[in-house]
């Protein structure tokens, strides 16, 4: 039997540095209203969706580096996307940078979270793969200070029962990452979001460069097929700050087909309709993993970080 969900794609074209977040969400506000015309019933968008993607530039003032968080969710500025939302009867998927008291101190996470059709928070992922470098490195043409501004993600990998599916979250680099996604198959996940700001010029490898766009559908279609479940990644994508990002927002079958893509780098909204039975065609089948996997032969995943050559 069937089990669908109309699900939404809403692509960001660049966000200026001193764009407000209140212009950011009127961008998002506009394209769910757009996709409420299509049947639209969750929708997904990118990866630190609020501001400019600032960890491309070297900040030692703690107080410019929080402007960029958000200390509450909603907070004044992003409680119109929730009201919208809520109008709409959609529920979405939004990255944003969270600032915290955590512990007893202010902790920073690059951060996702799903919103049912009500407005309410239903699940929270934490960015676990967080990429680049702590230090200013002046020989680049822009900075990637990821680790310099998060934390790791505390959270792990969970899947939510919402929206009558088993829904995971993930953010950017951690779709590069097998285990991201076979953590989650191993619950049975059924649709993972994710939001992605991926620079087209990657500095300690540019020859790589043309490769971007090749490998984000890559991976992403691999994670897809590997574990049998639907894959919607959202770009923030164009020329931001003097910066190119890449596009290719997609809807990705269980059957790791790409079924819907952006073909802009602005603004762009991509819908389709996910049958999330169709992720059985995998998961019982080639991926059962009950019948197929044999983990005792996969312990050096979890026992090492780095290479552990054995001859
Ligand atoms: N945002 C993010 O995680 N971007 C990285 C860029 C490459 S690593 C510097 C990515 O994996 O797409």
């Amino acid at each position: 039997m069937a089990n669908n969900i109309v699900i939404g794609a809403a692509q960001l074209g660049p966000i200026a540095r001193d764009e407000s977040r209140a212009s950011a969400v009127a961008r998002m506000i506009a394209l769910m209203t757009e996709a409420k015309g299509h049947g639209v019933e969750l929708i997904v968008f990118p990866e630190l969706a609020l501001t400019t993607f600032f960890p491309r530039w070297f900040m030692e003032d703690q107080a410019q580096i929080d402007s960029y968080f958000e200390t509450e969710i909603p907070g004044p500025e992003t409680r119109p996307l929730f009201e919208a939302a809520i109008d709409l009867g959609i529920g979405f998927y939004l990255g944003y940078a969270e600032l915290v008291e955590e512990d007893r101190r202010m902790r920073h996470f690059n951060t996702s979270i799903l919103v049912d059709k009500g407005g309410k928070v239903v699940g929270k992922y934490r960015k676990v793969h967080l990429p680049g470098h702590r230090e200013n490195e002046t020989w680049r043409p822009f900075q990637h200070l990821e680790k310099r501004y998060f934390e790791t993600g505390n959270l792990g990998f969970q899947t939510f029962n919402a929206f009558g599916g088993v829904m995971g979250m993930c953010i950017c680099n951690d779709r590069r990452w097998p285990e991201t996604f076979r953590v989650m198959g191993l619950q049975g996940v059924e649709l993972v979001m994710l939001g992605y700001n991926t620079p087209v010029h990657y500095p300690p490898a540019p020859e790589h460069d043309h490769l971007q766009d090749f490998h984000n559908h890559l991976v992403m279609q691999a994670g897809a097929y590997q574990n049998g479940t639907w894959v919607v990644g959202v770009a923030k994508a164009g020329n931001e700050e003097g910066c190119d990002l890449i596009g290719g927002s997609c809807i990705i079958a269980p059957t790791g087909e790409i079924v819907a893509e952006c073909k802009t780098l602005g603004d762009e909204l991509i819908v389709h309709e996910c049958d999330l039975e169709r992720c059985r065609e995998i998961q019982a089948n080639i991926f059962d993993f009950a019948q197929h996997r044999e983990p005792e032969n996969y312990q050096l995943i979890t026992d090492t970080k780095g290479v552990r050559k054995t001859v």
